[in-house]
């Protein structure tokens, strides 16, 4: 693991420093048109620490097929931008309503509501605008790419996810139906940060089909853990609030499964995803080592 450690850290700071000099001269060179607090809401959002799983994946899926993993650095910059995105609109009092991301205020507790929404949307469209400056990749295959992205983040990703989240908001819902919700909410993104990096590296169709379930699994016990965390972890270990799924009545693995067997689940699906990997010959250790992040993780 402490390889890891540094493969994560290297990478983190790779996507952290792109997305500096991506947002940060807009603010401080008062290069941007829209108003300084839209971009420091925005700035405020994204360059505030987080995982940079999706980013991670996106480099490492790269460089399991290609050495020059920094062609698909601006992709896995602008997923992050993506995500950030995300984060924003889902703290908003008509989503999940949160005052705590990533250790600080949220977005529109720190700002206010309609700057937080207008953040999200500038953060959503200067992340697509990250990926398409992935100019060392085939045009042909941006075309492929961007797609494929925006098809994952949309009413049919995770877009439509967090609609059928806030629809089951106090119902009654099957193990199958939160796992169909989680497929589009979480899964769908972090699926899309695994496969377009491998169509950047050209990966061959039963490479793409190996990765695709890789990516399915590890989204998988990644939303378990999430649950986890929620009710084990406390807010200041996880950055935002803890117990909030038992608060709002949400359906979630450990309610359905209890704790031992949902951590079991989510063991099994690492495993599996490692194993398909194995079975289709792609040996590249820090896609094995991330897996096992996945579920180590604390926050
Ligand atoms: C992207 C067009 C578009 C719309 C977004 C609001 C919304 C629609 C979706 C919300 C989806 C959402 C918040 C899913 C939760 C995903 C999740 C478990 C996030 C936490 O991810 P981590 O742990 O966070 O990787 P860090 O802070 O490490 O980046």
């Amino acid at each position: 693991m402490a390889n890891l450690q540094n493969f994560l850290q290297e990478r983190q700071n790779l996507i952290n420093n792109f997305l500096e000099k991506a947002l940060k001269p807009k603010l401080l060179n008062k290069t941007a048109i829209a108003p300084e607090r839209l971009w420091q809401a925005m700035s405020y959002s994204c360059l505030n620490g987080g995982k940079r799983l999706r980013g991670i994946l996106c480099l490492a899926t790269y460089e399991a097929f290609k050495p020059n993993y920094l062609a698909v650095l601006p992709i896995a910059a602008g997923l992050e931008c993506i995500h950030a995105m995300s984060l924003v609109h889902d703290d908003l009092p008509c989503m999940d309503n949160d005052i705590l991301r990533r250790g600080k205020p949220t977005c529109h507790i720190q700002f206010d509501t309609a700057t937080a929404l207008l953040a999200g949307d500038g953060l959503l469209i200067e992340g697509l605008a990250l990926c398409l400056q992935a100019d060392e990749l085939n045009p042909q295959i941006m075309l492929k790419i961007m797609p494929e992205i925006m098809q994952a983040i949309g009413a049919n990703g995770m877009t439509g996810g967090q609609s059928i989240d806030l629809e089951n908001t106090n119902k009654n819902v099957s193990l199958l139906e939160l796992e169909n919700m989680h497929k589009l909410k979480t899964g769908a993104f972090l699926k899309a940060s695994v496969l377009v990096s491998a169509m950047a590296a050209e990966a061959t169709e039963s490479q793409l089909k190996a990765l695709e379930i890789y990516a399915e699994k590890i989204g998988l016990a990644f939303q378990i853990i999430d649950d986890l965390l929620d009710l084990e972890g406390d807010s200041a270990q996880i950055g935002k609030t803890a117990g909030k799924d038992l608060a709002q009545n949400k359906a979630t693995y450990p309610k359905f499964l209890g704790l031992e067997q949902s951590k079991e689940k989510a063991q099994n699906l690492i495993e599996e995803a490692k194993l398909n990997l194995k079975q289709n010959h792609i040996y590249f250790e820090p896609l094995h080592q991330i897996a096992d992040y996945i579920i180590q993780r604390k926050k």
